[in-house]
């Protein structure tokens, strides 16, 4: 069924009961809405939300230089005119009170004003001296998903190109690195294969290890307006804390925190005992592989012995009999079947591996590359995919899916950025936590920071603080004080969202253009305009003074991306369009709805039906991988499980959502969620103090029984919000790391629990 904007509208209600409040369109626009308070001769142009991954389309209202008022944009595909409520107040992060407007230097432990001279120069001559001091991997550079594609395309050519450090890594080692991952290891290619358009096609969602109603809510929405008016259409959601996803759900497996590997190959086990897996797709595209290296499919039936429903029951906390149903759910014949995940997944030791068997379980049935069926991997961020997994801005990577690795790939680059390759390192930088690491014991001497708050958000937070505040940090933001900039030597004011121009990429391989719309504050420059200063005063202007414009920064990359199967448009037609996704072969290609299959992908005959071009064979891999559970699990000492994740009302370290009044006044304060039943055994009433201590830090926060989640019995959840010094939940997580991901597990770690 086609989503027409009526019947999205009409989800409306329904995922508003489930996902707190979901404007319609239209409220705003002084035409639709006589009442609206806004002028109404306001000057409306497309942008992009710059919050999460969905990447709604906004229309935004400007007169007189400033930014009045924010609609959806209908036009836009992904949103058709609905926004969260985050979005829907998106103006406001522009005109805090505290927005950085001047740079800032750090004297006597005081920060004082600076001229934009003074403190280039002063960073420049720095990364100088220690680069000549101690070589260039002394130096780091930490982004984020929230970059744009030219901020990271630069800064990406200024270390690894450049200055010849890999040491360049994003928050989405924090938050997308496991699905990287495991997209590569299954497909050899990275990014989702669907797209938001599968939502109207599916019969059946399988929702794991995501809050879709809180996280990405305008995705919700159209779940739900799928649900209600779809024939038969199916939710199962496998969470261990009950949230709203559960409550429109036809099937809530609660399994035990870290279990869901066991989950996941149990489902296949049951698909292929009860013959519900597809034999002729399993042969002609797939190849099966465990940790040692290729198997047969016999071999991988044995492995499944592991996991039959009663041994899985056992491990998970479900009965033998929900999870043949849910396996028997997913796999109906005749259904199409849309998996998504996000954090609970990603953010674990086992992280990859969990990518790798959600891929198993479509890879088995066949419900893969066909309208409705897909593994969608949900993006956290709005341009994780656009500026970091395809610009290629970690440690590893290179622009357009290469590596640094591989000494092809670097010349490839090299001759595009006019850079030598013999500049370039051929080994990986360090990953996060190792370069945060590194700031700690002084292996890494100086970190330039943009678009990020790791202050806050990385996990066991307070050892890595000390790192921060010891090495010379550069922070480049658009608020003081943070929790970032409070450690920094140097603050760099930042432009923001429609302050500056650049490209977004979002969930679905959507490229999409955000103009500039209105001047910063006070002597804010744009993240780019600061890299590029940065590279000059450095000495290194003439690989940069052609960037004359961001499009200039885009068309060259756009370079690097023609031929691989990841190309892209023009920038002319991002300006014009509502986004297009790659791969778009030619420059008038209308953009590719779904990767790997015919007709949709353009690198797909009609013979070869499907292909996972991604891998020399053109077949995925089936992965058998055992469940090993958390790094740290509930013992004696540490009896619970300690998880934290978000609200459907703040972002991340809520520097900007923290700053509009009405999403404060939605969720004001912060506590832990506990099952009602664990309150009761510990003499814990709703609003009492909680003191939750782990091997790394302790906090105290109210207790909350009746929250919009429901963690299950022996679990506890903070949310990740508060930016409180003693509040941060970050002071407890565990900085673990998935082996091939190398991204931290902060969806689990062990507790101690107490009346505070
Ligand atoms: N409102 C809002 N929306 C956002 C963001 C935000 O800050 N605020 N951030 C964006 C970003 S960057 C991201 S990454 C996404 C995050 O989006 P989500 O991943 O949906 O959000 P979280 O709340 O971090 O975690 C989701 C769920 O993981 C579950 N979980 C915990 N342990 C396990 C486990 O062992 N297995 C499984 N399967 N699940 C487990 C938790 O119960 C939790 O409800 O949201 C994006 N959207
Ligand atoms: N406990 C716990 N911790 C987590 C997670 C979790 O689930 N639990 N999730 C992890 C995940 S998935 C993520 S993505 C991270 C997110 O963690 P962070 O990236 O640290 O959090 P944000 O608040 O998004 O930080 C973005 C910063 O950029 C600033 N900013 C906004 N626009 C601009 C701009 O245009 N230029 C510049 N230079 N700065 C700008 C904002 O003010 C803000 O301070 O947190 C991770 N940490
Ligand atoms: S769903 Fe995501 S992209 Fe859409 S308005 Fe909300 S935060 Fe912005
Ligand atoms: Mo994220």
């Amino acid at each position: 069924m086609q989503l027409t904007r009526r019947n999205f509208l009409q989800a409306t209600a329904a995922a508003a009961a489930t996902a707190a409040a979901l404007s319609a369109t239209g409220c705003a626009d002084k035409k639709a809405n006589p009442k609206s308070d806004l002028p109404a001769d306001l000057e409306w142009t497309k942008a992009v939300c710059r919050y999460c991954g969905i990447g709604c389309g906004v229309m935004v209202g400007t007169k007189d230089g400033k930014v009045l008022g924010i609609k959806g944009d209908q036009e836009n595909p992904v949103n058709k005119g609905l926004l969260c409520v985050k979005g829907w107040y998106l103006h406001k992060i522009l005109y805090a009170e505290d927005r950085l407007k001047t740079p800032m230097i750090k004297k006597d432990g005081k920060f004082v004003p600076a001229t934009w001279d003074e403190a280039l120069d002063l960073v420049a001559s720095r990364f100088k001296e220690i680069i000549a001091k101690d070589g260039p991997d002394a130096v780091s550079y930490y982004g984020s998903g929230q970059n744009m594609a030219e901020e990271a395309y630069v800064v990406n050519k200024l270390f690894k190109g450049v200055i010849g450090t890999n040491n360049v890594e994003g928050n989405p080692r924090t938050c997308m690195a496991s699905a990287v991952a495991g997209h590569t290891t299954t497909f050899g290619k990275d990014e989702p294969m669907g797209c938001l358009d599968d939502i109207e096609a599916a019969d059946v969602f399988f929702i794991t290890g995501s809050n879709t109603a809180e996280c990405h809510p305008v995705v919700w929405s159209r779940i739900t307006n799928r649900k209600l008016t779809g024939k038969d259409v199916k939710i199962i959601v496998a969470d261990p804390r009950r949230h709203r996803v559960h409550e429109m759900a036809d099937m809530s497996l609660e399994f035990i925190p870290g279990t869901d590997i066991a989950l996941f190959n149990a489902m296949a086990q049951v698909i292929i005992a009860e013959n519900l897996h597809d034999a002729n797709f399993i042969s002609k595209h797939t190849t099966f592989q465990n940790n040692e290296g290729p198997i047969d499919f016999e071999k991988y039936k044995a492995f499944l012995q592991d996991y039959t429903p009663e041994k899985a029951a056992a491990v998970t906390g479900l009965t033998a009999d929900q999870i043949r149903e849910a396996a028997r759910l997913f796999a109906a014949k005749d259904k199409q079947t849309m998996t998504m995940w996000t954090m609970g997944i990603n953010q674990r030791v086992q992280g990859t591996w969990a990518n790798n068997l959600l891929f198993n379980l479509h890879l088995l049935t066949g419900k893969i590359g066909r309208p409705g069926s897909t593994p969608f991997s949900l993006t956290g961020q709005p341009s994780a995919c656009g500026s970091i997994r395809e610009v290629g801005a970690l440690s590893h990577l290179l622009p357009a899916h290469r590596v640094v690795a591989n000494e092809a790939h670097r010349k490839e680059v090299a001759a595009v950025w006019g850079t030598d390759p013999a500049k370039m390192s051929p080994k990986n930088g360090l990953h996060m936590m190792d370069m945060f690491k590194g700031l700690v014991d002084g292996r890494v001497k100086a970190m330039l920071i943009s678009t990020t708050n790791p202050g806050h958000s990385l996990p066991n937070a307070d050892f890595y603080r000390k790192g921060m505040e010891k090495a010379f940090l550069v922070v480049i933001e658009a608020y003081h004080p943070t929790r970032t900039t409070e450690l920094a030597d140097v603050l760099l004011p930042a432009a923001m969202w429609v302050e500056k121009e650049g490209i977004y990429g979002n969930t679905d391989r959507r490229t999409q253009y955000i103009p500039k719309l209105v001047n910063a504050p006070g002597e804010a420059k744009s993240d780019v305009w600061i890299f590029l200063e940065l590279a000059k005063r450095m000495g290194f202007g003439k690989f940069f003074e052609h960037y004359t414009s961001t499009e200039v920064i885009w068309e060259e990359y756009r370079k690097l991306a023609k031929g691989t199967k990841m190309d892209l448009a023009p920038y002319a037609r991002y300006k014009k369009e509502r986004g297009v996704r790659w791969p778009v072969p030619t420059d008038d290609h209308a953009g590719t709805v779904r990767r790997y299959s015919y007709p949709d992908d353009p690198f797909v005959t009609k013979e070869e039906g499907i292909k996972f071009y991604g891998k020399p064979d053109g077949k995925a891999v089936v992965f058998a991988r055992p469940f090993q559970g958390a790094a740290e699990k509930p013992d004696a000492d540490y009896p619970f499980w300690f998880s934290t994740g978000r609200v459907l009302e703040h972002w991340h370290t809520m520097t900007m959502t923290g700053k509009v009044p009405e999403l404060m006044r939605a969720t004001p304060d912060w506590y832990a969620e506990l099952h009602p039943e664990d309150a009761a055994k510990l003499g814990i009433a709703d609003g009492d103090p909680v003191k939750l201590t782990t091997r790394r830090g302790t906090i105290t926060l109210p207790a909350k029984l009746k929250a919009r989640g429901i963690p299950q019995k022996g679990m506890v959840m903070v949310m990740m919000h508060d930016d409180r010094i003693d509040k941060l939940a970050n002071l407890l997580t565990n900085d673990a790391v998935d082996a091939a991901s190398k991204q931290p597990e902060y969806k689990l770690c062990a507790v101690k629990v107490a009346k505070g």
